[in-house]
C-alpha cells in the first residue's frame, strides 16, 4: 500500500516536472527581431533563420539596421540576434558591445572570411607582380585604373563607408600609395557588381572591395596580398595601418535576455553554422540568379533540409 502510494506520488511528480520543464522551455511568441543589412548573403540568411524559427513555431520580425550600430542595439535589447558578424568590418563594434554586457558571443560559422581589395583575374596582366600589393607602386600599373572621377589617380572602389569607415584611405596612405591611388566609396554592394561587369565589357582595369564567402568565390576573383594583419595594426586600433585584412571569423551574437525568453530558438541558433559554399549559394541566388531575398531563402531552405534540420534538437 505504502509502496503503491509512493509510486503514484513519483509518477505525479514526474508528470508535473515534465510539464513544467516543457512550459519553461517553450519559447515566447514575441517575435525574434533579426537585423537586415546591405549585402546579399546577410539578407538571405536573415530569411533562412527566420524560416527555421517559424518552422519551430516561433515568430520573427526583420529590422533594417546599421551594420555597426547593430551590436549596441542587440546589447540593449532592441534587436535579438546577429547572424553575420564579419571580423574585419565589425569585430571592433562587436567587442565593444560584448564588453559592456548584454550581448553574448554565440559562436562562429564554419566558414572563414576575407574582406579586402581585389580584382577579376584578367586584370593581373595590367600589373606584373600582382597579387602582391607592391605591384601597385608601378606607374605602368596604376595608370590603368584612372577613371573620369579619380582625379588622375588609380581608383579603388570601396564598399559603402558604413562598412569600414576610413580603413582603405588610411591603408593607401600608410603603404605610401596615396600619391597615385584614391578611394571612391560605392553607394551600395550592387555598384561593386555593376563595376565588375562594366570593366569586363570595356576591357579595363578595376580594383574593388569584395569578400568571401560570396557569389564571386571560384568565379575568377583574386584578393590583393597586403602585409599580414595582426591585432592592433590598424590606425583605429593604434597601429600604423600597414596591413591587410585578417583571415577572419564569421560570428553569431545574441541579446542575453532573448536566450532566456526564447531558449529553443537560442539552442538552434547556437548550433547553426554554415560553410563557405552554403553562404556563397545564398548570395548567388540574388546576385547571379536575380531572385528576391525571400525567394532565395525559400529555395535555399528547400534544397538544404538536411543541413538545417540538424540545428533543431
Ligand atoms: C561585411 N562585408 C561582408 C560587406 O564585408
Amino acid at each position: 500500500m505504502n509502496i503503491i502510494k509512493m509510486l503514484k506520488g513519483l509518477v505525479v511528480a514526474a508528470i508535473i516536472s515534465a510539464f513544467s520543464m516543457h512550459a519553461y522551455a517553450a519559447d515566447s511568441k514575441k517575435p525574434t527581431r533579426i537585423p537586415v543589412h546591405n549585402w546579399s548573403s546577410q539578407v538571405v540568411m536573415a530569411h533562412v533563420i527566420g524560416g527555421i524559427i517559424k518552422e519551430m513555431g516561433g515568430n520573427v520580425e526583420y529590422v533594417p539596421a546599421d551594420s555597426q550600430k547593430v551590436y549596441e542595439s542587440i546589447r540593449i535589447g532592441d534587436i535579438d540576434i546577429s547572424h553575420e558578424v564579419w571580423q574585419s568590418a565589425f569585430g571592433k563594434s562587436f567587442d565593444t558591445a560584448r564588453d559592456k554586457g548584454g550581448l553574448l558571443d554565440w559562436g562562429d560559422h564554419e566558414a572563414r572570411t576575407l574582406e579586402d581589395m581585389g580584382y577579376p583575374n584578367w586584370v593581373a596582366e595590367y600589373c606584373p607582380g600582382l597579387p602582391n600589393w607592391e605591384a601597385l607602386k608601378d606607374e605602368k600599373c596604376w595608370k590603368n585604373f584612372v577613371t573620369p572621377d579619380s582625379g588622375g589617380k588609380g581608383r579603388w572602389l570601396e564598399g559603402p563607408q558604413s562598412w569600414h569607415q576610413d580603413l582603405m584611405p588610411q591603408r593607401l596612405e600608410a603603404l605610401g600609395l596615396s600619391d597615385n591611388w584614391m578611394v571612391k566609396f560605392a553607394g551600395g554592394a550592387d555598384a561593386l557588381w555593376a563595376e565588375l561587369a562594366a570593366a569586363k565589357k570595356e576591357k579595363r582595369g578595376t580594383i574593388i572591395f569584395n569578400w568571401t564567402p560570396n557569389f564571386t568565390d571560384g568565379a575568377g576573383f583574386t584578393f590583393i596580398k597586403f602585409p599580414p594583419y595582426f591585432d592592433g595594426c590598424r590606425p583605429a586600433d593604434g597601429g600604423d595601418g600597414k596591413c591587410g585584412s585578417p583571415d577572419g571569423y564569421l560570428k553569431k551574437a545574441v541579446n542575453e535576455k532573448w536566450t532566456k525568453t526564447h531558449p529553443d530558438a537560442a539552442a538552434m541558433f547556437k548550433k547553426l553554422s554554415f560553410n563557405t559554399a552554403q553562404i556563397g549559394a545564398m548570395a548567388a541566388y540574388v546576385d547571379v540568379d536575380k531572385m528576391s531575398h525571400e525567394d532565395a531563402a525559400k529555395t535555399w531552405l528547400k534544397k538544404n533540409k538536411k543541413v538545417w534540420k540538424k540545428f533543431i534538437k
